[in-house]
């Protein structure tokens, strides 16, 4: 045991960028310090995925410029204090991610959400590197083995993690500086419905592909505005389960959870409280921030489900925020966030008005 702990400390500081170089850049440094300070106040902020871009019956046209609309601000009057974005399609220079949003609307509608106050994370949903299919493809348990240093495809990912960087270096702020994104690749990876799954590669070796990505965007390219975050899933998850696969503290900025309500409301919050309270246990004693980072109940039947089944799940261990997944507008069905008039919009709105919960205004 002692001898597997020393070996993960070599490779946690074999792979941080050198000591004379700054973990964040000014405005990396100026959130954290932001999310410390909502933390201790604990507060709790809300957060919608791809919520400016479209919602259930609208979508953005070509020409916006102002990204304004939002389902949950319909709503409530404010926007989520957390926007959330996929990267899905970056590493072909697709001019669309997987979900159909260009990445100029992607980028533009992250910069203005940062203007207002706001908070931008995104995750990577990126094709299947070996099989060219996409990233729920688990039809190999190679992928993750040939694009590491010496497989067959690490040059191959080597470009696309180039162009994720190429596409980070685009969200510059009008002083040049560039924007802080929560960065949180390879997901879920507690389960097995992604290439990176559980099942589909080792500890080592899923510890490497983190180590090879963080390498290359925080420290080869100097991207120091990528806030890092890791998120287990939360089915089955146990406190080894968070540990056994953890990057290390030198490159993890943020411990999250993946969470959704696929059960009756009390079974989810039975088991979002148990395992929210394993990862700030864990958060904790690595001295690191943690988050829900993904949450939800598809279609959002029960109308008092905000502040009867979310609000009691996290009210005990306030996760820095809580990101609900997207309306999509073109399944009327798939829906995470309320819109005008859906059943559990003014029970939105209370959530959103308790003292803990934080909006962008
Ligand atoms: C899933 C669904 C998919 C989507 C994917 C990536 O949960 O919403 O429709 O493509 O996330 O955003």
């Amino acid at each position: 045991m002692k001898r597997i702990l020393y070996c993960t400390a070599i490779v946690a500081l074999a792979c941080a960028c050198s000591a004379q170089n700054q973990r964040f850049d000014k405005n990396a440094s100026a959130l954290v310090k932001k999310f410390e300070d909502l933390a201790a106040q604990g507060k709790i902020m809300y957060g919608h995925q791809d919520d400016l871009l479209y919602g259930h019956s609208w979508k953005v046209s070509l020409e916006e410029q102002e990204y304004t609309k939002s389902d949950v601000k319909d709503v409530c009057g404010s926007w989520p204090a957390v926007y959330g974005l996929d990267l899905g399609g970056i590493e072909l220079l697709n001019e669309k991610n997987l979900d159909n949003n260009y990445f100029s609307q992607i980028r533009e509608s992250a910069l203005k959400h940062y203007a207002r106050g706001g908070v931008v994370t995104f995750s990577w949903h990126p094709r299947n590197p070996l099989t060219g299919g996409d990233a729920w493809d688990v039809s190999s348990k190679e992928v993750v083995a040939s694009i590491l240093k010496g497989g067959s495809r690490h040059d191959f990912f080597m470009g696309w993690l180039k162009n994720v960087a190429d596409y980070f270096e685009t969200f510059t702020l009008d002083d040049g500086s560039l924007c802080p994104l929560i960065f949180r690749p390879w997901h879920e990876h507690t389960g097995s419905w992604f290439w990176w799954g559980e099942d589909l590669c080792t500890v080592e070796q899923y510890k490497a592909l983190w180590e090879m990505t963080y390498n290359y965007l925080s420290c080869e390219r100097g991207l120091k505005n990528l806030i890092w975050s890791y998120s287990p899933g939360a089915g089955g998850l146990t406190a080894e389960r968070i540990g056994e696969r953890y990057p290390g503290n030198g490159i993890v900025d943020i411990v999250g959870l993946d969470c959704y309500q696929y059960s009756s409301a009390g079974d989810f919050i039975a088991e979002l409280q148990h395992t929210l309270s394993l990862v700030k246990d864990f958060a904790s004693a690595n001295g690191k921030l943690f988050a829900l980072t993904e949450a939800g109940c598809e279609g959002l039947p029960q109308a008092d489900w905000w502040t009867s089944t979310l609000y009691p799940a996290i009210a005990e261990s306030r996760p820095l925020y809580v990101l609900t997944w997207r309306n999509a507008c073109d399944n009327p069905r798939h829906f995470y966030a309320p819109y005008p008039g859906q059943a559990s919009a003014a029970d939105f709105v209370a959530f959103t008005e308790k003292d803990e919960i934080v909006m962008c205004k």
